[in-house]
């Protein structure tokens, strides 16, 4: 697998001549600085490149090349969105870049609750609470019948919960929620927004009357439309799976297991059209097994995240060592290297430790965490590479 690195631009904190020292091959970035649903320039684009270049590495996968709202709810604007996406799509073509990560997610990308979750040794990851996710649901959000998404002894813990919470940890949630874990993904609420509640209220109306099957057939129809120019380039597109890989917010999500998987592989049969392996989203759901999704679908996969989780009873997980959880990271490594070799991966989201949270770095991209991961996730390929040779 080639060893990339999730890299956030020319302002990101984390340089690319570090990146170089860690071992670093390939860059996974985005023109974040261009406001969702524009065209990505060609001279934007070789800039990048170029830069990315001229460290001697290369720039191996956009992520993310976002899908506006409207493409997804099937809003009327969704003609002129989808031609400005097969554009930059082009574009990208023709600066010889060619795997494209996005994701299918309506209003929301990933969710956690809290983002320094404490471990025992000083350092801490990315936590996801069922109890406090209900909380934000149903006491800050007040979604209309969001509380019968939860059981009524759920319900009692959030009452419960509702009577010892201070506001300093009603805001913390909703930082952590709809704000910080989404700003920098190019999501739809930045930092220094205001009321983000109300913002995220008012995307979440825009889903009214869209069910499961709908955003499905607006998967379809995108999928479709785009296909040709992805054909003419050589682009291979691989959705991101939803995360958490369950209903939330009463959002469908259409990216959550085996069958939703086969469903959009089917529905656009072309090898263009393919999958992001995120071991992390898809081990966070108790339904499913990594090592038979990735057996299954190892073929239409063009992109792979080695991240893995703990699942916790009550419905909660934590991200959890490359070493342990129920991502199996080595098994995932071997199926891979056996069924595509050479696919690019990035290790994802990494824990805080060693002076990580003084930085400031994007919520679960710290430094030290990522570079410990990678170190891990790069002896698991060294074994594996001598299981292929026969050593
Ligand atoms: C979170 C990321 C996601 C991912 C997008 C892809 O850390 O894995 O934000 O980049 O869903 O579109």
């Amino acid at each position: 697998m080639e060893k990339t690195w999730r890299w956030f631009g020319k302002k990101d904190k984390i340089t690319l001549p570090m990146l170089r020292q860690i071992g670093v091959e390939g860059i996974v970035t985005a023109l974040h600085e261009v406001p969702n649903g524009e065209i990505w320039a060609l001279e934007a684009i070789k800039d990048l490149k170029n830069y990315i270049e001229s460290y001697g590495l290369h720039w191996s996968v956009v992520e993310s090349l976002p899908v506006c709202e409207a493409i997804k709810y099937g809003g009327p604007e969704r003609e002129k969105l989808i031609e400005n996406y097969k554009i930059s799509l082009a574009n990208l073509g023709k600066a010889g870049i060619r795997t494209v990560c996005y994701n299918f997610m309506p209003v929301i990308d990933w969710v956690r609750t809290d983002l320094q979750h404490p471990w025992a040794d000083g350092s801490s990851s990315l936590y996801f609470d069922r109890i406090r996710f209900a909380y934000f649901d149903t006491m800050i959000l007040q979604r209309k019948n969001g509380d019968k998404d939860y059981t009524d002894t759920e319900m009692a813990k959030v009452c419960a919960l509702d009577k010892v919470i201070t506001q300093a940890e009603k805001d913390e949630l909703i930082d952590s929620i709809i704000v910080k874990t989404q700003g920098f993904v190019n999501g739809n609420i930045k930092e220094g927004d205001k009321n983000p509640v109300a913002i995220f209220k008012k995307l979440l109306a825009l889903y009214d009357g869209i069910d499961r099957d709908s955003l499905r057939e607006n998967m379809r129809y995108f999928l479709s439309a785009i296909m040709p120019v992805c054909e003419e380039y050589g682009v291979n597109m691989c959705v991101h799976p939803d995360d958490p890989p369950f209903q939330i917010l009463g959002l469908p999500r259409i990216v959550t297991n085996e069958e939703d998987i086969a469903w959009f592989l089917n529905a656009v049969d072309n090898p263009h059209n393919g999958l992001t392996f995120c071991a992390g989203s898809l081990s966070a759901g108790e339904h499913n097994d990594t090592r038979e999704l990735a057996k299954k679908f190892a073929k239409r996969t063009h992109f792979v995240h080695l991240r893995s989780t703990k699942a916790i009873p009550g419905g909660n997980f934590i991200e959890s060592s490359r070493l342990e959880g129920r991502g199996h990271i080595i098994d995932l490594i071997r199926i891979f290297e056996k069924e595509n070799p050479g696919l690019p991966m990035r290790v994802d989201h990494g824990r805080m430790m060693l002076g990580d949270e003084e930085k400031g770095y994007n919520a679960g991209y710290s430094f030290h965490g990522r570079m410990l991961a990678l170190a891990q996730v790069e002896g698991m390929m060294a074994v594996v590479r001598d299981e292929i040779n026969g050593k």
